[in-house]
């Protein structure tokens, strides 16, 4: 009899193991959605993913998992999730990783692995990589879990790494053998970990606060500076207040437009170029001094050549002290997050704040409505063939009309050109190659965008841009996303014109197939491919795309001599001085 009750006691014992593990895990800390590619080791933690309720997004290729998982994280403040295979997975999802750490993205790349004692030793295991010691250098932070009974753990690290502050992109190595380790299930229920207060506020100190006040106060000229990290901190409607409670001109970074509509009275967009070198303070929300502000110097801010300072001084709030002088003096650092700093200074502003001297505002309505003008001039040209100006204006007219609608944009001339024309009337909808300027976001970048927000997503790609995640174009179409995707076709990288100089065979380096149907990838898997050479046709396509939300490609036929080398960096090519 004993012995009989023991067999049966060991019969109903409830058992877990790694995989439903890891799902708990993920679940408990509110994640539902996982983006990835199954394959050995993970193929059953995609499908008990699924069936436990999660959301699981099949790509194809690791690279647009990736980016989607790090924008999801951009638009939700939740780590977004990308699950790959061992070695050349782990490396495809590598490159987004890195960029998301770049751009202040929370993410985690959990990535299966091989046996870790074949790996040391280096027998030739299949899929053999020492994937945490390459992951390390190109992340925030990196952890493997080797026991089931430690993935409440790696989990709860992993997310706190992500998102608490300043955010960025995790790798978790979970090596095949942890998946099958199979445990009591109340002891592995008791190894999870809700993870509290994830990215806990950080309070700005008060004498910081004060000094950054007392130089704004004192300002003739001042400037606000909007960068991705203000648009990331979901503090909306204090950046709105503290904008507007001030009265100071505002400039926005490309991904933080929007964080204030792009039509704002005191939007200084349109004046960039006459109110960075003017101002006397700028203060500087979550956007970094590097080389998308010109490092903070020379000609661009006033100094009298390249490497020289301008006259301004600095205001920077950041969550990251280490950010301070990294490339000029900060005059009033102001360390803590977003939503804290701005709380603080708008309790010290009151309401007997001065606005700006008449001056400074009345010269930038100046130059800012002689700019408009000039755009307005441009945009309503209906040039033959189509070129940028005449696509991105009804790219304009279909976000007015649509501004809960997600736009992604890559490309050179294809995202100089929109960033300056298409404005942005919402927080977190726009969505672009950020600060590495990195092509091969798009694709990923739009399932996400679509499979996060449920809203209408746009996606204005230049034609090289686009081949870096067109094959994504399935994924659209199987999950059926509200995706429209407008390629601006100039039959090459920047434009379509170079000729091979030796007059051979192969066509020049920047130059694609001449005349390619874009379009008709979309037909291929069920979508709406349109081939559009007018405005007119553009904009009919556009407005049927959002209104049915049916995955559509537009192969928009540009003018292929409109684009100039890297749009508006070309300054950046090296030039030597012998004759190309
Ligand atoms: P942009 O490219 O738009 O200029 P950057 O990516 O250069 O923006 O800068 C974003 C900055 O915002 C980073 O320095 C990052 O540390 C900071 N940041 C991100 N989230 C927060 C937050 N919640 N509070 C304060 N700073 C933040
Ligand atoms: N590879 C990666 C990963 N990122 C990059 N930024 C580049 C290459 C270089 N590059 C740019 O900076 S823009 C661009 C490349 C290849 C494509 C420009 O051509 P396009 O756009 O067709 O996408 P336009 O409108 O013709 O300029």
């Amino acid at each position: 009899m004993t012995d009989l009750s023991v067999t049966t006691d060991a019969q109903t014992q409830e058992l877990t193991d790694g995989f439903h593990l890891v799902i708990d895990a993920l679940k408990l800390n509110g994640i539902d959605t996982i983006f990835g590619l199954p394959g050995i080791p993970i193929t059953d933690l995609t499908r008990m993913a699924q069936a436990a309720g999660m959301r699981v997004i099949s790509f194809r290729h690791e690279q647009n998992a990736s980016n989607a998982a790090a924008i999801a994280g951009f638009m939700t403040q939740k780590p977004g999730i990308c699950l790959t295979v061992s070695a050349p997975g782990f490396l495809n999802g590598l490159t987004a990783l890195a960029n998301a750490t770049t751009n202040c993205f929370p993410m985690i790349l959990i990535s299966g692995s091989s046996e870790r004692e074949i790996v040391d030793l280096q027998q030739g295991d299949y899929e053999e990589m020492d994937q945490l010691a390459i992951a390390k250098p190109l992340c925030k932070a990196a952890f493997r879990v080797l026991h089931a009974t430690d993935i409440g753990v790696g989990v709860a690290r992993a997310i706190r790494a992500a998102v608490s502050g300043r955010p960025g992109g995790v790798y978790l190595d979970l090596p095949a053998k942890l998946f099958a380790q199979s445990i009591d299930a109340e002891t592995g229920r008791k190894s999870l970990i809700k993870v509290v207060d994830p990215a806990p506020r950080q309070i700005p100190a008060q004498d910081a606060v004060q000094r950054a006040l007392e130089l704004l106060k004192h300002a003739k000229r001042p400037l606000i500076l909007l960068g991705k990290g203000a648009a990331y901190a979901q503090a909306d409607a204090d950046i709105r207040s503290l904008v507007e409670k001030t009265g100071i001109p505002y400039l926005p970074m490309s991904m933080a437009k929007g964080l204030l509509p792009d039509t704002h009275a005191q939007s200084a967009a349109a004046a960039r170029s006459f109110v960075l070198p003017g101002a006397d303070v700028v203060m500087l929300v979550g956007a970094r001094l590097n080389w998308l502000l010109s490092h903070g110097k020379g000609k661009t801010w006033g100094g009298k050549d390249q490497k020289a300072w301008g006259a301004q001084k600095f205001i920077q709030i950041d969550i990251s002290p280490q950010e301070m002088d990294s490339n000029v003096r900060i005059d009033a650092p102001l360390v803590g997050d977003i939503g804290s700093c701005v709380s603080a200074l708008l309790a010290g502003i009151g309401s007997d704040w001065a606005k700006p001297p008449a001056e400074w505002l009345d010269a930038i309505a100046e130059r800012k409505n002689k700019n408009l003008a000039n755009m307005a001039a441009t945009l309503a040209k209906n040039p033959t063939p189509m070129n940028y100006h005449s696509a991105l204006n009804v790219v304009r007219d279909i976000i007015k009309a649509n501004p809960d609608a997600i736009l992604v944009n890559e490309g050179a001339n294809a995202l100089d050109f929109t960033r300056s024309i298409v404005d942005m009337y919402k927080p977190r909808k726009r969505l672009d190659v950020g600060t590495w300027g990195v092509m091969g976001i798009g694709m990923g970048f739009s399932v996400a965008a679509a499979v996060v927000s449920g809203q209408p997503v746009i996606a204005i790609e230049g034609d090289s841009a686009f081949g870096f995640s067109g094959m994504e174009v399935e994924t659209i179409c199987r999950y059926n996303l509200p995706v429209c995707v407008v390629i601006f076709n100039n039959n090459g990288v920047y434009r379509g014109t170079d000729i091979n100089p030796t007059g051979g065979p192969d066509v020049a380096p920047t130059v694609f197939v001449k005349g390619a149907r874009y379009d008709k990838l979309m037909d291929a898997f069920g979508g709406v491919g349109v081939h559009a050479t007018t405005p007119a046709e553009l904009r009919k396509a556009m407005e049927q795309a959002v209104s049915s939300r049916k995955p559509t490609l537009i192969n928009a036929v540009i003018d292929e001599t409109a684009g100039t080398e890297s749009g508006r960096i070309t300054s950046l090519n090296p030039q030597s001085a012998r004759k190309k």
